[in-house]
């Protein structure tokens, strides 16, 4: 059975890592990056999301992340779902011991933007008394955005940076008034270069505070020194077409430790796992962490 041989890998498991896409955020409502359809349908998000696209056009992809934003900020009535808590709580040392008592690390690696994975681990803090000890706290610095957060806005120029969660981030970007506005690829509005985000400390364009295709990851140094340690690798909700993203699983395995995927579909990293759990995360990360749920 696929579960106990994975609670048996994990129970001398002792550093673990989570590498994370977008089906982790699936069941929250966000709409994961390869799903086609959407206000995007006739343009291909990853084209947009790109350093060249931006130059060539930052009102066209000023108003794909707007998209995004606002469905994410109005699904961000979307709540983190269950497989962001189970996942939250194996970074607690108490909830993880029951799972992995030889375990001394913990870490999650998420591709996603979505900010739901640290939105886990808050809602956890705020539920713990302030008189706890430290092994009944979450691990608040477990969580590695690698691709950066959606809702900061990033200066062209300067290293200024901020979490701004305005919803529209400047009045051009209100496109809620533009009728059955359904296919920017068609009907798009051209928005002037002053009228976009602007960075609010040397005024110059923003952008989108994430990685675009052709970029390096944040905190990659410090990632591949969790993969190298790592003797166990969940994969959750991900295509596992992306990289350097892609490749972390397959060098934990090639130090001898353990692949666990989690995924709707097959994907790229099934062939090579140790475990695949075949179904949506957040039911399964529950079957094989009933505890956690
Ligand atoms: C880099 C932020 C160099 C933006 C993202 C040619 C030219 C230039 C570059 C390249 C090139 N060829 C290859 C590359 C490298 C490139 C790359 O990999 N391209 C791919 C397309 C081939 N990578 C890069 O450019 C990266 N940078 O390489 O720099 C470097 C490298 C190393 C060291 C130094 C320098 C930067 C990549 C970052 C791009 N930015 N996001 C934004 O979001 O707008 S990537 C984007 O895709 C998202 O972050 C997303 O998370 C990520 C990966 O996609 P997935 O998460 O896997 O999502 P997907 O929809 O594909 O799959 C979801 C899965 O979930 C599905 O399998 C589905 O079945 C499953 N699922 C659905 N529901 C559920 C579920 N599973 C479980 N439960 C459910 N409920
Ligand atoms: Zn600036």
């Amino acid at each position: 059975m696929t579960i106990t041989r994975l609670r048996d890998a994990l129970r001398v498991s002792k550093n673990i890592i989570v590498i994370a896409g977008a089906g982790l955020s699936a069941a929250s409502g966000i709409p994961t990056f390869r799903d086609g359809g959407g206000l995007w349908r006739s343009l291909d998000a990853t084209t947009l999301a790109t350093p060249t696209a931006f130059a060539a056009n930052p009102s066209l992809v000023w108003q794909f992340y707007h998209y995004r934003r606002v469905k994410q900020v109005s699904a961000l009535e979307s709540k983190p779902n269950l497989a962001h808590h189970i996942i939250a709580k194996l970074s607690v040392p108490e909830f993880r011991r029951e799972v992995a008592p030889n375990a001394k690390s913990f870490h999650l690696i998420t591709q996603n933007v979505d900010r739901l994975s640290v939105r886990a681990l808050q809602s956890l803090e705020s539920q713990v008394p302030a008189n706890a000890p430290p092994s009944a706290r979450p691990q608040m610095d477990s969580v590695f955005e690698m691709h950066g957060r959606i809702f900061d806005v990033k200066c062209t120029s300067c290293d200024y940076c901020v979490e701004d969660l305005s919803n529209p981030l400047c009045p051009a970007l209100d496109v809620s008034h533009i009728k059955d506005y359904n296919d920017a690829g068609t009907k798009q509005i051209d928005i002037p270069l002053k009228e976009l985000p602007r960075c609010s400390a040397c005024h110059a364009l923003a952008r989108p505070g994430v990685v675009w295709f052709g970029e390096t990851p944040y905190q990659l140094s410090e990632i591949n020194r969790l993969v190298f340690k790592a003797d166990m690798c969940l994969v959750v909700g991900t295509s596992s077409t992306v990289r350097p993203a892609s490749l972390f699983a397959s060098r934990v395995q090639k130090r001898g430790g353990k692949v666990a995927v989690f995924n709707l579909a097959p994907s790229v990293a099934d062939e090579s796992a140790d475990f695949v759990f075949r179904g949506p995360c957040e039911t399964e990360l529950g079957r094989v962490f009933p505890e956690l749920v």
